[in-house]
Parts: structure tokens; C-alpha cells; sequence
């Protein structure tokens, strides 16, 4: 079967369809057989690792001796779209588990602004933007089915930052239309973690900027804790997947359409390479989390608020509340207490809890408050309880005062 990489353009096979290093050289050549549009600049390439590494490589995992899952119990974790998290346990109970989930790599046309009409064709797992969010304790195995439907254009696999070797089990996860495949790997470092697809070259940050991005919660076996070891419990997970879009747009300044997942790939080359996105939003679309998919609290809940990004920076604050303790790096180091905005390194998953002590709309933002309000990045929080004048009251309404 033949499949065309954009219109036109350039025929391959369905076995090669989209991988990385084949469209690299296809968006060179864009420019060079597109005679109405300007040059395009061509792709760096990165030297690959050299046959002798590869082989290697191989040879360590062909010979590494069988791993003994004799102490493990196997679980099943349904995975659910986001915000929601997957039921878990916050303390440990019993040895060890493998945690087996299964995502898809569905490709799908997204409307990402109803009001102008943007759309992308998002790279996924499980359909949403960001990825489920998987949910294990430190010492736990994840195992993974991941599988590439039938009807996709691309090749897909996944980078799991929480993980050790083989690119975060990227090298041994590709798989084309059709295929799946099963990865096991030991969570050995407690904390928020990214995951996403990385196909290869500037298949990565193009895979990654449609949406193939998530997180992985690696639990301490005994629970989170504050810096004095007092065990730290939550009521609900707010899960936030913050996405940078870089869309295409035509002479007119209106956003392109595109037939199929992949077709808008050199255009979004040329988009990306501005470094400045079309979009920043929290769950795939302007006004994801807000209005009717407002999140829901009430006083004295405590929610775990974790935020994934997996391409750029960003530096969440919730209007009107705080974090009270807030994990930028790890779970093993011990949290930030009292923060009014707080830091997500580009290519991290971060977590921040707080109990709400009032009711009312909380805005949760970007502070960059361009990206927040421009570009998307807010969400909003609706809080249901009594109001307490002492942490808040208005003494005199605005009224005129004489001059
Ligand atoms: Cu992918």
C-alpha cells in the first residue's frame, strides 16, 4: 500500500510511512519541489549511533539474564482521560506490583479554538491531550502494551522520563500501523515524571507539539510526605497537561486544514522553527478546563494539582490560593511550602497540593499571563463552601469618593 507523506509530494511504503528520518529528508526537499514558496531550511541531522553501538547494545539485552518476578503481583490499571487519575492507592499495600496499562496511538483531528476555527490532527494516547495519567509506587514495574490502530499514518513510540535505558524505553517501543508491542520497566525514582513519543529526529518535537506527551506519578510506598516525614494525604488529583501548538497558518492569517494526520508536517516545521507558539493550553484546547469543565472543589479539599509539560517551561499559579507543598523535581526531595507561583522545567511533570480555604472561581494560569490569556493557558477551579471573612473581606464596596 502507498501513502503519501503530504500530497503530492512524496509516495513511501505503508512500512515506512512517516519515520522520522525518511520526512526529514521529505522536508528538505519541500522547498525544493515546491517552486511557489520559499526555500525551506533544511533539517539538521544528528549522526545516528553507530552499527557497532547499536549491535551492542542489542547483545547486552540478548545476554542480560531473566529478571525474577516471583515477588510481584500483577494489577490492571484502567486508564482515564484527563484531569481525572486513575484509582490508586496513596499508601503501598502488600510487595511489589506489576502495573499493567495499555494506551492506543490514536491520531485525531482536534478543534483547538472553537472560536477561530484552529484545528490540529493531535498525535495521542488514548485519544486525549495530554496522555492518561499512569499512577504506580516506587519499586512497582509498569508494563505497557502499547499499540498503533490500524488507520494511523505514523510510527509512534514513547519516552518514559521515569524509566532507565534505551531512551526511556524508545529504542524498544516503535511501532508502525497495526503493530503493538509490550515494555516492562522498574519505577525507581519516586516523583512526577513526563512521557512521550519520539520517533527520532524532528519527529520528536513534532509528535510532541501534536500532543503525544503525558505523566507518570510514581508514588513513595508509604505515601507523600511534608520535610518533617508527616505523611501528606489528597482528596482529588487535578491532572493538567499544558500544550504548546505551533499551527500552520495561510497567507491570509487564517489557520490551514489539513486531510490527514502528517499532511501538515513541513508547514509545521517552518512554525515550529519561530520557537512561538500559536497556542499554550492545559488539556488540549482553549477552554479545556474552564466554563462547564470548570475543575470542582470544595473548602477543606485538598487537591494534588499535577501539571505536565513536556517542550517548554512554564510557571503555574492559582489565583487566589497557594501551593501549600510543591514537588519540582522529586518526591524524594523534600517539598517547597507556601508558594505563590511555582516552576515546571520544559520537559517535566511537577505536582503541587493545596487545601482550599475559600469558595469561589480560582483561576489556575500560566503567570506568564501573555500565554495565560492570549495563548490559552488557564484553567479554572470552582470551589463550593462558606465564605470565611477573616481570611477575606471587603470592608467598603467600590463607590465614588469626593474630590
Ligand atoms: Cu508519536
Amino acid at each position: 500500500m502507498t501513502r503519501h507523506i503530504n500530497p503530492g509530494l512524496m509516495p513511501t511504503s505503508r512500512r515506512n510511512i512517516l519515520r522520522g528520518s525518511v520526512l526529514a529528508g521529505a522536508a528538505a526537499m519541500t522547498g525544493a519541489a515546491a517552486l511557489a514558496t520559499p526555500r525551506r531550511q533544511p533539517v539538521p541531522q544528528t549522526k545516528a549511533p553507530t552499527a557497532r553501538f547499536i549491535q551492542a547494545e542489542a547483545q547486552a539485552q540478548v545476554q542480560a539474564a531473566p529478571v525474577d518476578l516471583s515477588g510481584y503481583t500483577r494489577v490492571k490499571q484502567e486508564l482515564v482521560a484527563p484531569p481525572f487519575a486513575p484509582k490508586h492507592e496513596q499508601v503501598a499495600t502488600g510487595g511489589p506490583k506489576i502495573v499493567e496499562v495499555t494506551m492506543d496511538t490514536t491520531e485525531r483531528l482536534m478543534v483547538v479554538d472553537e472560536d477561530t476555527g484552529a484545528s490540529i490532527w493531535a498525535l495521542t494516547y488514548n485519544g486525549s491531550v495530554p496522555g492518561p495519567l499512569i499512577i504506580c509506587h516506587e519499586g512497582d514495574m509498569v508494563e505497557l502494551t502499547l499499540r498503533n490502530p490500524h488507520d494511523s499514518m505514523m510510527e509512534h513510540n514513547i519516552d518514559f522520563h521515569a524509566s532507565t535505558g534505551a531512551l526511556g524505553g524508545g529504542g524498544l517501543t516503535h511501532v508502525y500501523p497495526g503493530e503493538e508491542t509490550v515494555l516492562r520497566w522498574k519505577a525507581t525514582k519516586a516523583g512526577c515524571f513526563t512521557y512521550h513519543c519520539a520517533p527520532g529526529g524532528a519527529m520528536i518535537p513534532y509528535h510532541v507539539c501534536h500532543g503525544m506527551n503525558g505523566a507518570v506519578m510514581v508514588l513513595p510506598r508509604e505515601g507523600l510526605k511534608d520535610a518533617e516525614g508527616n505523611p501528606l494525604r489528597y482528596d482529588s488529583i487535578a491532572y493538567i497537561g499544558e500544550q504548546d501548538y505551533y499551527l500552520p497558518m495561510d497567507e491570509m492569517g487564517d489557520y490551514k486544514t489539513y486531510a490527514a494526520a502528517g499532511d501538515d508536517y513541513a508547514d509545521s516545521l517552518d512554525a515550529m522553527r519561530t520557537l512561538t507558539p500559536t497556542h499554550s493550553v492545559f488539556n488540549g484546547a482553549v477552554g479545556a478546563l474552564t466554563g462547564e469543565n470548570a475543575l470542582r472543589a470544595k473548602v477543606g479539599e485538598t487537591v494534588l494539582m499535577i501539571h505536565n509539560q513536556a517542550n517548554r517551561d512554564s510557571r503555574p499559579h492559582l489565583i487566589g490560593g497557594h501551593g501549600d507543598y510543591v514537588w519540582e523535581t522529586s518526591f524524594t526531595t523534600p517539598p517547597l511550602k507556601d508558594v505563590e507561583t511555582w516552576f515546571v522545567r520544559g520537559g517535566t511533570a511537577m505536582a503541587a497540593m493545596y487545601t482550599f480555604e475559600q469558595p469561589g472561581v480560582y483561576a489556575y494560569v500560566n503567570h506568564n499571563l501573555i500565554e495565560a490569556t492570549l495563548l490559552g493557558a488557564a484553567a479554572h477551579f470552582v470551589v463550593e463552601g462558606d465564605w470565611d471573612n477573616e481570611l477575606m473581606e471587603q470592608v467598603v464596596a467600590p463607590r465614588s469618593f469626593s474630590a
